[in-house]
């Protein structure tokens, strides 16, 4: 018997940082949840989703995931971008979620069945200092992780993005009405980065999986450089090292460094990875499940990079939130080509709020065998946490100069 979409509501709450959340409910009285969050742009989504996609969203079929997937992409003349890819993602993950409970059955059994027994995944390890910086990851391999991403502090900088002075956590959104401002120095970066990285598998030795984000502030040149000069660490991946946007420079990177590369959490639709994939310019997708128009659409993306043996590699920092880690837990746990899930963890508050099946052991991740995406919003918690406002820093060069992220 065919359901029918009743109702579609916004959540924006800040249970240690800000999410948005979009709940479906349907006519037989099943509700989905899908996560809508943009990190820094959060109440953006949430207009968009509210004033434009909920009121039409009413009497659908919940059933035809894919016609509503067109219907909102296609369907609107203003295709593309963060904030309707993430809009439509987050109804994805919601119609995905209500799909397996009317089935009583776990998203990653709809889309074809478990073909590994648990996803591997790795987290942030930082340190101002080298030193710091072995401490850190010395911890976190004692919470059993064997995939470690590492950043330093850069001599000469008084801050870095993703670097706490105290090696401890940190957030990227710093709460506060306006982003801080950060002074940034390549040159600086090029010339400590090799070395630190060399002392981190100096001392952990051959087999941790290590990581390292460039965070788009490359130039060609320089990143081909960098992936020469850190062939010796054998990274698993170096990410990010351009903005990405000129997709043709990497082939000059690709011809001069066999180090791995990641690219991709800010790219949201299978366009945007067509001439990364095809021409085989990076080694892993690094799309957001919430991001990139939810599973109907990273699965996709998954299926053509399949074909180019590249690997998918969901973002998952803290502003992903748990409902998306969840929907990325679930694809991994069915896509062949599915390599490795970012696990950056949540302020104990978010875990409170959005309770979850997904459980994380050993280095790894599961995500349980609850119907449907297996996450449930405590929404009384959520609503004594109002939206805070949050930026992303912004970098400038130390001449003043707005630098890429
Ligand atoms: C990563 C990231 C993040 C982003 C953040 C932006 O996890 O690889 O680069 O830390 O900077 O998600 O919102
Ligand atoms: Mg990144």
């Amino acid at each position: 018997m065919t359901d029918r979409i009743v109702s579609a509501e916004v959540l924006v709450t800040s249970p240690g940082r800000n999410f948005v959340a979009l709940k479906i409910t349907t006519a037989g009285g099943v509700t989905g949840w899908g996560d809508a969050t943009l990190n820094g742009r959060e109440l953006a989504v949430a207009s968009y989703l509210r004033d434009h996609v909920c009121p039409i969203l009413v009497g659908r079929d919940p059933a035809r995931i894919e016609d509503t997937w067109q219907y909102l992409y296609r369907g609107v003349y203003w295709r593309r971008g963060p904030v309707t890819m993430a809009a439509i993602g987050a109804v994805d993950l919601a119609l995905w979620d209500i799909k397996g409970k009317v089935t009583g059955q776990p998203v990653y059994q709809l889309l074809g069945g478990a073909v590994r027994e648990r996803i591997l995944s790795y987290t942030h390890a930082t340190g101002w200092d080298v030193p710091a910086l072995l401490d850190a990851v010395d911890a976190t391999r004692e919470r059993g992780f064997q995939a470690i991403r590492v950043q330093t502090g850069v001599p000469g900088l008084e801050s870095v993005y993703g670097v706490t002075p105290d090696g401890g956590t940190y957030e990227p959104a710093g709460r506060g009405t306006g982003p801080v401002e950060e002074v940034w120095d390549t040159d600086a970066y090029l010339r400590h980065v090799p070395g630190a990285l060399a002392e981190v598998r100096a001392h952990a030795g051959p087999e941790l999986a290590l990581l390292h984000d460039a965070h788009h502030r490359l130039t060609p040149n320089q990143a081909a450089r960098l992936g020469k000069a850190l062939e010796p660490v054998d990274l698993f991946w170096l990410e990010d090292v351009t903005p990405a946007e000129n997709q043709d420079v990497l082939r000059r990177v690709r011809a001069a460094t066999t180090t791995p590369l990641a690219i991709g959490e800010v790219f949201t639709t299978i366009w945007e990875f067509q001439q990364l994939i095809t021409e085989q310019l990076i080694d892993f997708v690094r799309a957001a499940v919430s991001h990139a128009g939810g599973i109907t659409h990273l699965r996709r993306i998954a299926a053509l990079a399949e074909v180019w043996q590249v690997r998918l590699a969901p973002h998952g920092p803290s502003d992903v939130s748990p409902v998306a880690l969840a929907g990325a837990t679930h694809l991994g746990l069915a896509t062949p080509n599915f390599a490795i899930q970012e696990y950056m963890g949540y302020p104990d508050l978010t875990h409170e709020v959005f309770r979850h099946a997904w459980t994380y052991a050993d280095g790894h991740l599961h995500p349980g065998d609850a119907p449907g995406l297996g996450v449930d919003v405590d929404e009384a918690l959520a609503a004594r946490f109002p939206y805070e406002p949050a930026y992303l820093p912004v970098a400038r060069r130390r001449d003043g100069t707005l630098t890429d992220w």
